[in-house]
């Protein structure tokens, strides 16, 4: 798999973790362009890279569908069975800018669950393929109390001494507003083998860990999947648990993404040497069927906030990120703290330092993201 690795990403990715691969963009190119390129991509893995042969595969359609099926790839790709949908979406995993929660107090420390993120697991895509509505139409339709859908993926990892499939599910309401694509294109291209190829998940405005690479069998049920990553992973803690108390039932099952920002350069403990003002870029994004509408970054630790102007900031999508730029003043020498903050359709905003979000299972730093920079006017 690692030959892999060589052959699909680019050479300069920052390998987060080497086995699983879970690797990341260097930050200067992340927001070069509004679409990342596929060899850019992040990688979030928790076992192996599966290699299926594109002309054997099937998908299983079951559990409580009207009528069973099983789908070769060229009848999921038949446009006169199952219409195409393309997205501009995002990908988010919900451990990106961990590395900050693990300098304030490190947590859980399953490291190799817990891949130590810097600002660049996300990344935005054109997707291609089939709202999975279509697909469990094609099938009849749902029986019963089916108020969850499972998907599983063909990779295998091992977590507390068993082996599993990777396998999560979601709810119904997120299938049924054509917000679930069966994907088999990345950016106009074959879906690489490193993302799930032939055919994965992509839930828009879901943590990443939703959207299911390697997928092979799909499974309408009552209840959220029984299975570990579903139950045991992925979830959210009040600060009031920690070593002491951390129990799967206190966590909360993170499924929107929040809104969130980075700054991307200038890069953290940089020199800048400028003549009143320093240029600052990074992304906005916000799941959960929101998008950003403000960027607002601060030169001064966040006392006095700046407004990114509307034409600085990149085409807006219904689930994608937003890059932006700013020329923001400063006179101020010496060591500073710039500061960004998003706001989305919702008039929801970030929360304000690393510590009032810290979680014991390190997910989801969400808070305005700080750099320090010296500054010499
Ligand atoms: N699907 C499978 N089968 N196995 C995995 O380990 N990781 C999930 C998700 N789907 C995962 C998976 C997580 S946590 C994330 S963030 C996204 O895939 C990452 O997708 P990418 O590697 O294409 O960027
Ligand atoms: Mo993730």
């Amino acid at each position: 798999s690692w030959e892999t690795v060589l052959k699909e990403k680019s050479e300069d990715m920052i390998h987060v973790l080497q086995f699983p691969y879970n690797g990341e963009a260097p930050s200067g190119r992340l927001i070069k362009t509004e679409l990342t390129n596929n060899k850019d991509h992040f990688v979030r893995n928790h076992g192996g890279i599966p290699d299926i042969d594109p002309d054997k595969w099937t998908l299983d359609i079951g559990g409580l569908v009207k009528t069973p099926q099983k789908l070769t790839l060229a009848q999921l790709q038949d446009g006169s069975i199952f219409p195409r949908q393309s997205n501009i979406a995002t990908l988010q995993c919900s451990g990106t800018r961990r590395i900050e929660q693990i300098h304030e107090y490190p947590g859980d420390g399953d490291e190799l669950i817990n891949a130590p993120w810097g600002e660049g697991a996300i990344a935005t895509a054109r997707w291609t393929g089939v709202s999975l509505k279509k697909v469990i139409k094609y099938c009849g339709g749902l029986v019963g109390n089916a108020d969850n859908i499972e998907f599983y993926g063909a990779d295998t990892y091992f977590k507390k001494g068993s082996v599993h499939n990777y396998t999560v599910s979601v709810p119904w309401r997120k299938v049924k507003a054509h917000e679930v694509l069966l994907a088999w294109e990345m950016n106009g291209e074959p879906l690489p083998k490193i993302h799930g190829s032939p055919v994965r998940v992509v839930v828009y405005g879901y943590i990443g860990a939703r959207s299911v690479k390697w997928l092979y069998k799909i499974k309408a049920i009552h209840h959220p999947s029984a299975a570990p990553v579903q139950r045991k992973e992925y979830l959210y803690y009040t600060p009031q648990i920690g070593k002491q108390n951390a129990q799967y039932s206190n966590g909360f099952s993170i499924q929107d993404m929040p809104v969130s920002s980075a700054i991307i350069t200038p890069q953290n403990m940089g020199q800048i040497i400028h003549d009143g003002k320093i240029r600052l870029s990074g992304w906005a994004y916000s799941g959960g069927g929101h998008w950003p509408v403000r960027v607002e970054v601060s030169g001064d630790g966040g006392s006095i906030w700046y407004e990114v102007p509307a034409e600085n900031m990149s085409t807006k999508y219904f689930y994608a990120w937003r890059t932006w730029w700013i020329d923001l003043p400063v006179d101020a020498e010496g060591w500073l703290e710039m500061c960004v903050r998003c706001w989305d359709n919702a008039m929801n905003t970030q929360p304000t330092f690393v510590r009032s979000a810290w979680n014991w299972d390190l997910h989801v730093t969400s808070s305005a993201h700080r750099v320090k920079i010296y500054s010499i006017n």
